[in-house]
């Protein structure tokens, strides 16, 4: 069809590493629309959506929701908002999530941006976070760091064997940290 694609780059790391924090910066700075999948599949388990129950069982256990019902929020969310530039935060977070993604949309991400971070820092600061998320318990934070290291490095694994990833050290302080992805979205002068 005629229709122009969007721009859409994959914001990936562990559970903590910052990838919220960073959007919200990033938004302010370069006109993106920021979409983090488990704030749509959050906001869906409140809705009192029908999926909602499976979707908060998922979440409790750390584990990867079907990408069937990630992608069409992420695809919602993307024709609401009106623009054409989007941050994508944690998804997709499996091979499956990736593929499915692609084949359904036909969008292949310019970019991904990555945040390494260590675990002792991420369990550090979603301990601190308080912010009522039903997965920020040890238990489900080990689950979480299980999942991450065996499913969603693979992903990012992918993505660098195609040029495509731009990897940030996450464990320097928030400021630091958007310097670094300041530079990566801005373009380069001659
Ligand atoms: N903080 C941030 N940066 C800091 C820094 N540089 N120095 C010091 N402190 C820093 O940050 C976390 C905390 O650290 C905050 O208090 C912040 O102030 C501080 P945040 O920006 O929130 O980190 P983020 O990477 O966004 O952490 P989050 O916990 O959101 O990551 P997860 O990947 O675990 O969570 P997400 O919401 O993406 O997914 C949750 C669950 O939903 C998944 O486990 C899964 O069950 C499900 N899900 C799916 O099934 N499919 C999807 O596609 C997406 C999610
Ligand atoms: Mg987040």
């Amino acid at each position: 069809d005629s229709e122009k694609k969007p721009t859409v780059v994959f914001v990936l790391g562990g559970p903590g590493s910052g990838k919220g924090t960073q959007c919200a910066n990033i938004v302010e700075h370069f006109g993106y629309t920021h979409l983090s999948a488990g704030d749509l599949l959050r906001a869906e388990i409140k809705s009192g959506s029908e999926n909602g129950t499976m979707i908060q069982n998922m979440i409790k256990e750390g584990k990867i929701v079907p990408s069937e019902v990630t992608i069409k929020l992420l695809q919602k969310a993307m024709q609401d908002s009106g623009n054409d530039k989007f941050l994508i935060d944690g998804f997709p977070r499996n091979e499956e999530n990736r593929a499915a993604f692609e084949a359904v949309t036909k969008i292949e991400p310019a970019f991904v941006l990555f945040f390494d971070c260590p675990e002792e820092e991420m369990e550090r600061r979603i301990l601190s976070r308080n912010q009522g998320r039903e997965d920020d318990n040890i238990e489900t934070i080990r689950k979480r760091f299980k999942v991450f290291l065996e499913s969603s490095l693979p992903v990012v694994e992918y993505y660098d064997s195609k040029g495509k990833v731009r990897k940030v050290d996450a464990a320097k302080p928030i400021d630091e940290v958007f310097e670094v992805v300041k530079a990566i979205f801005t373009p380069e002068e001659e």
